[in-house]
């Protein structure tokens, strides 16, 4: 880190610890000073397995299932183990895997929180203060971190949206149901057999619609897990018998109604495609100079309904303004992405470079009904540089429609940066053969006839074969949520 070469001589001379190095920092830091943050120091989150699994490797899993490859642990020859958690990331509803040979052990963690400063020491957090009952990663735990998993996805969901307290008290709740409810002891059973023989072949992250049991270790002679003499080849009576135990328990995902979380990705890899499929000049308009990193600056877009002036849904001229100050309100090379792995940025280094903002927001009441809608443009600059030489392009601006396209409660807006026939408002490059006519249109501006409406986030091709794919992966961002009312 260049920071421990440049403090000394430039925030030292200031210092008194009551007033905060960290705020000095940050002054720093944002008057454009070659000062980079000190990394907060990690959470070791310790957890243990019960002794049958001493040595087993620990892997954690965010609520929608993805691994978190830098967080993974062995467990020792008493089943301790601790994971490292970067201190400068808070985490909802992990997942904790342990697994030696077919046995494994789950566990659930509801919150991690963030370091409060970049001052603090490492924080020891047993993970047993993060959640009742997970003194020790055992069956107990490995059934209830399944019901959870379970019922969300019952819901049509993933453990990753439900609030980390609505998460933290069902999981408590399940360890008395066990013994009260025959519903959750039928499924605690099947999972006590299934583990005498074979270990729990359970599946963190199945395919959509695919059981959680793996029914490939049941082997060829299948498995008697329902007790009645008779081997089981297939997953059926387990997956029954999931689906009866998750009604035994309640919880619910509920989102806050007037903001939405919106994931920003500028691409600012070589050898990219445009929508035309040709490949992007990245540097056309700004200057490839090195040490330069990627901002986004841009504002509440002035279509969207202010209150006072339209009927509701709107928002309010003060919280516009207070958006827009999140957005840089169109002052280039100050709001910076990240491509160093945190805060929402999924990997260092890759070119990726994510922005994660909350923002203001109403649902639409229907298909061309107003919305809220944002202006924004990347720039590749130095801090508090101006436009010239690093933005994308001069005079257009990107627009984007905070409507979310594909259920996951989240605007992840995936773009590469300098592509000219995206969504930028005017001038823009897609041909007439892709669906161009030289501007953006919003659909609610009623059809124009050869006019593309690239204004949502939308599905992205990963291959380079110019078909679109896939939906941007949000990167270690989930969506906002809330504890539900009276729960
Ligand atoms: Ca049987
Ligand atoms: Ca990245
Ligand atoms: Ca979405
Ligand atoms: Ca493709």
């Amino acid at each position: 880190m260049r920071l421990a070469a440049v403090v000394p001589t430039l925030v030292l001379p200031f210092l008194c610890w009551s007033c905060g190095l960290e705020e000095l920092i940050f002054t720093e830091a944002t008057r454009g000073q070659q000062v980079e943050l000190p990394p907060a120091a990690d959470n070791l989150l310790e957890g243990r397995t019960e002794a049958a699994l001493a040595g087993a490797s620990v892997a954690v899993f965010s609520g929608a299932g993805t691994r978190l490859e830098d967080l993974a642990a062995t467990a020792g020859p008493g089943g301790e183990f601790t994971l490292e958690a970067p201190g400068n990331t808070g985490f909802v509803n992990l997942v904790v895997v342990a697994t030696r040979g077919a046995k494994s052990r789950w566990g659930f963690v509801p919150e991690v929180p963030r370091q409060v400063s970049v001052l603090d020491p490492p924080r020891i957090l047993p993970l047993w203060s993060l959640q009742p009952g997970m003194d020790e990663l055992n069956r107990q735990t490995t059934l209830s971190t399944l019901l959870l998993l379970a019922k969300a996805r019952a819901a049509g969901q993933t453990l990753g949206v439900v609030a980390p307290g609505t998460a933290k008290a069902a999981f408590s709740q399940l360890s008395s149901l066990v013994t009260t409810d025959a519903r959750v002891t039928t499924l605690d059973e099947m999972l006590a057999r299934l583990d005498a023989a074979s270990g729990v072949p359970l599946r963190v992250a199945p395919d959509d619609g695919a059981s959680f049991l793996d029914a490939l270790a049941l082997g060829p002679l299948g498995l008697d897990y329902t007790g009645d003499g008779v081997p089981e080849l297939g997953t059926e009576p387990f997956d029954a018998a999931l689906a009866a135990a998750t009604a035994a328990f309640e919880f619910n995902a509920c989102y806050p109604q007037d903001r939405l979380r919106l994931v920003l990705i500028a691409d600012l890899n070589s050898g990219m495609l445009d929508g035309n499929c040709a490949p992007i000049e990245r540097f056309r308009w700004a200057k490839d100079e090195p040490g330069k990193e990627v901002f986004v600056t841009g504002a509440i877009h002035e279509d969207t309904p202010r209150c006072g002036e339209v009927a509701p849904p709107c928002l309010d001229g003060a919280v516009i303004d207070a958006a827009n100050q999140l957005l840089g309100n169109w002052t280039p090379n100050l709001i910076p992405m990240r491509d160093d792995g945190a805060q929402g940025d999924a990997v260092a280094g890759d070119g990726l470079w994510t922005l994660v903002v909350d923002l203001p927001w109403f649902a639409p009441l229907g298909a061309d009904a107003p919305a809220v809608r944002i202006g924004y443009k990347y720039t590749f600059g130095f801090p508090t540089k101006g436009w010239t030489g690093t933005e994308e392009w001069p005079g257009n601006k990107r627009v984007l429609e905070l409507r979310d396209q594909n259920g996951d409660r989240l605007i992840t807006r995936y773009d590469r940066f300098g592509d000219e026939t995206s969504n930028k408002d005017k001038s823009n490059l897609l041909s007439p053969a892709k669906g161009g006519c030289g501007v953006v249109v919003f659909p609610s501006e009623g059809p124009r006839e050869g006019c593309a409406n690239d204004v949502f986030e939308s599905m992205i091709d990963t291959d380079a074969d110019c078909e679109k794919d896939a939906w941007p992966s949000p990167g270690t961002a989930g969506p906002l949520i809330m504890e539900c009312p009276g729960t």
